[in-house]
């Protein structure tokens, strides 16, 4: 896919102004090009920190005070000899740096250039480079520590540890192919699947987690749902802690459809408003229903909500019909009003917390409840180990390939198939180490890595 033998440069901080900006080297070049930047004669100390007066040939006279610092290889980030250039963060002194190091033979680094060049060296596996990039993404704390739980190597040494079980059993069947004629077996056909069988348990731990991790690394989609005036957008702002959307006494407020970002008990959940939904009155709140339609139909929750101050109606029961399919958590609101009912008709599933808007009762309550029902009661505290979508989908293909190799093992009862087995358990192997980057295609990094920010 990219070269790998020239130089690369990067600004690795993001765009726009800033106290500092910093400018990644990487290659056999990076000393040399950092040097002649600079105009310095003397070598760069290794990881020491370097004061020095940029002087950029080409850089049309923009100079500045720098600090460099450079890591030889291979103790550097991506293994090979790099160079950080730490200036001023000004776009303008940052792109002439950029342009005097390509002036001096490096080339501008693709998204992710440089962890793949850590893959490649062996500085990080795969996972652990996904693992940064969802560290730098994170939004929630527990996003970033379950990004950094996987840069440490917890997912790694977890998959190392059942890939080291699977290659023993394979080792012993093997062995027993390829000895057939002393009729002596390596491993007998109980003893085989009941390695089997802990291989399979220790992949099923990490795949029991999963969905929570997913859950975690991706957040959730949650709409607010209600009949006209029942306090969507009030309870919408009261979450956001912002006042986003227009409330009014009047009914049919909220005509379009709002969507926000909030970090409820370590989740990003996208949180959106929507027009109440009743029999529309006009082309504008007909759309508004229809969009509101259309987000509770892919969303991981719903909160439908009612206002206990006024008698059920038709729009509530209606949206509660509409609902009731979905995962859904019923939001009782207004109780610092007297009440027109206490408990909901019968028949309707879903959780129920009531709430006041207004006072603020029970808000915390429902935050717990909406963090509680999209973990599936699962506590959201711990950072489960698998929280990426591809780790997951491999995990399930392993799973799949080693139930099959078990299966083999069992309906032939005791006299082992092993060239059956065996190439069940090389699938399931294969899985593992995809996960890892130790079996790896050009065309799967590229997908991976081009999702990575330039300069990373
Ligand atoms: N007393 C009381 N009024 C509320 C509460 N929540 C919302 N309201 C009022 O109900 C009206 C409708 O609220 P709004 O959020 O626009 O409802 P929406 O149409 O469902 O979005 C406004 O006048 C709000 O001030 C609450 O908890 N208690
Ligand atoms: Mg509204």
């Amino acid at each position: 896919m990219f070269s790998t033998a020239d130089t690369i440069v990067a600004i690795a901080t993001p765009p726009g102004r800033g106290a500092l900006g910093i400018v990644r080297l990487s290659g056999p070049d990076a000393r040399r090009i950092a040097a002649e930047l600079t105009g310095r004669d003397a070598p760069l100390a290794p990881r020491l920190a370097t004061f020095a007066r940029l002087r950029v040939a080409n850089g049309g006279g923009v100079g500045d005070e720098v600090v460099l610092t450079a890591f030889p290889s291979p103790r550097s980030s991506t293994g090979e000899d790099c160079v950080e250039i730490c200036a001023h963060g000004s776009p303008v002194v940052l792109a002439a740096i950029l342009r005097g190091a390509v002036a001096a033979g490096a080339r501008l680094a693709e998204p992710g250039e440089f962890s793949l060049r850590a893959l490649l060296n062996g500085k990080r596996d795969l996972v652990q480079a996904e693992a940064v990039a969802d560290l730098i993404e994170a939004v929630t704390p527990l996003q970033a520590r379950a990004a950094f739980d996987q840069l440490q190597g917890t997912l790694t040494g977890a998959i190392a540890a059942i890939e080291s079980d699977l290659f023993d059993l394979v080792a012993r069947l093997e062995a027993s192919l390829d000895f057939p004629e002393e009729g002596y077996h390596f491993i007998s056909g109980d003893e085989a699947a009941a390695s089997l069988d802990g291989v399979l348990q220790r992949v099923e731990r990490l795949l029991a987690d999963s969905a929570r991790g997913r859950l975690i690394r991706e957040g959730a989609l949650v709409t607010l749902a209600g009949a006209p005036n029942v306090g969507k957008s009030s309870l919408f702002n009261a979450l956001l802690a912002a006042n986003r959307a227009i409330v009014t006494p009047f009914p049919g407020t909220t005509r379009d459809m709002l969507t926000e970002r909030v970090d409820i008990g370590g989740l990003s959940l996208a949180l959106v408003d929507t027009a109440g939904l009743r029999p529309a009155q006009d082309a504008v709140e007909e759309e508004g229903v229809r969009r509101a339609e259309g987000s509770l139909a892919v969303s991981d929750l719903v909160l439908a909500v009612l206002d206990r101050s006024r008698p059920l109606e038709d729009d509530d029961r209606r949206m509660i019909d509409a609902t009731s399919s979905r995962a859904r958590l019923i939001v009782v609101n207004k109780i610092d009003l007297p009440p027109a009912w206490i408990d909901l008709p019968d028949g309707i599933a879903g959780d129920r917390v009531d709430i006041s808007v207004r006072t603020e009762e029970g808000l915390d309550e429902l935050r717990r409840h909406i963090g509680a029902s999209l973990a599936g009661g699962t506590a959201l505290k711990d950072e489960p180990l698998v929280t990426n979508v591809r780790h997951a989908s491999l995990l399930e293909a392993a799973r799949a390939a080693l139930t099959r190799g078990r299966q083999a093992l069992i309906d032939s009862r005791g006299t082992v198939p092993e060239e059956f087995v065996l190439a069940d358990l090389q699938e399931a192997t294969d899985c593992l180490e995809e996960i890892t980057g130790r079996r790896t295609t050009d065309d799967l990094l590229r997908h991976i890595f081009e999702r990575f920010c330039v300069g990373k």
